[in-house]
């Protein structure tokens, strides 16, 4: 195999990117993108890395659709012109991506990262894990279409890690959760067992969680900058410049993503579901299926309340979520509207 073939499978090529990009292949090269910003994305591929700017294509549809953003984790076309420059050409369909909510008019979502095999949600045990953020953050994960997995971090600051595990537990059904520090290095094992067969990782959070130590803890060098002290630019302004994708040769791949602290979904019914296995099963055994769970009788989730077996506050966070939920639905079907009307006054300018 030639070097630029074992980069590309240490990048997570698989054999689906590689039928993606067969109608590029002559003219263009396929890369990877570790990092974006306004002006363009830092890529790499068989070639190593290299630096492009957005193709006509491509900007035209980011300003018809924010999801068409090249984000971190995406396969690209990029093409090399005679000046020396290089243009991402092309954003290739993505299997997975974590879509988070966008304050943006044009539309409704922003990819946040792509093709991630394993969303790792990472919640410190110290200060006290916020159990609505990982219920939120799970939620986001099912909607990506990617396996979640939850990791407390600074188990080592706290004097039952355990317990708190457990309680993590209840918020998180059928999910694997792995008590990991990085700082003695206890759990980093189980962690890394994930990084197999050039899968990719993504690390979602809060800053200040542990996400950028775990991926130097990962990678056995400090690749990432940690702790609180973040960089400026020239304005003022914090910025994190580092590659956001990180490459482990004959491992896998690991996404840093910056903090995700209030993270607006995008939610479906289908990803609040995954995210709330628990309550959706006992909801299924309420006498009435449209069951609103307040006062209804036969209404196995109030049963389940009123036994202990259901946290109050976790119905209570369900539903919000259900609201958002049909809230985001609604919003999508009106843009759908809004698109067949704007069609229909061209055609009549025609
Ligand atoms: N005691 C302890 N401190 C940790 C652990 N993981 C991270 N930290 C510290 O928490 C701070 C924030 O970590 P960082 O990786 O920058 O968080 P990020 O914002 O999620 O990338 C740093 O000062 C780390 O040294 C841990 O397992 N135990
Ligand atoms: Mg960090
Ligand atoms: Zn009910």
């Amino acid at each position: 195999m030639s070097a630029s073939q074992q980069r590309l499978l240490d990048l997570g090529w698989t054999p689906d990117v590689g039928r993606a990009f067969q109608p590029y292949r002559g003219a263009h090269r396929l890369a990877r993108v570790c990092r974006v910003d306004r002006g363009g994305a830092d890529l790499a591929g068989g070639m190593g890395a290299v630096r492009a700017t957005y193709g006509g294509d491509v900007l035209r549809a980011v300003a018809a659709d924010r999801m068409a953003q090249p984000a971190v984790g995406d396969w690209t076309a990029v093409r090399d012109w005679p000046d020396d420059r290089v243009t991402l050409e092309a954003v290739l369909p993505r299997r997975t991506a974590i879509v988070r909510d966008s304050a943006d008019r044009t539309s409704y979502g922003q990819v946040v990262a792509a093709n991630i095999d394993v969303v790792v949600i990472v919640e410190h045990l110290d200060p006290d894990p916020d159990l609505g953020r990982i219920e939120r953050l799970l939620v986001l994960a099912w909607g990506s279409g990617a396996q979640p997995v939850v990791v407390l971090t600074k188990p080592d600051l706290v004097p039952d890690p355990d317990g708190m595990r457990a309680e993590v537990a209840e918020v998180a059904p059928g999910v694997e959760i792995l008590l990991v520090s990085a700082v003695p290095g206890t759990g980093l094992d189980e962690l890394g067992a994930l990084l197999r067969n050039g899968r990719t990782l993504a690390l979602v959070g809060p800053s200040g969680a542990g996400k950028s130590t775990l991926t130097n803890a990962l990678a056995g060098v400090p690749l990432l900058p940690t702790g609180s002290v973040r960089a400026r630019d020239g304005r003022g302004r914090h910025t994190t410049t580092h590659r956001e994708l990180v490459v482990l040769p004959g491992r896998g791949v690991i996404v840093d993503t910056p903090g995700l602290r209030a993270v607006g979904l995008v939610a479906d019914d289908d990803a609040v579901a995954g995210a709330f296995a628990d309550v959706e099963a006992l909801a299924a055994h309420c006498r009435f299926r449209d069951c609103a769970h307040v006062a209804e009788p036969g209404c196995a989730v109030r049963l389940a309340v009123a036994d202990g077996e259901l946290d109050e506050d976790r119905l209570a966070r369900w539903r919000k979520l259900r609201r958002e939920a049909a809230r985001n639905a609604a919003r999508r079907a009106g843009d759908r509207r809004s698109v067949v009307a704007e069609l229909e006054a061209k055609r009549h300018r025609r």
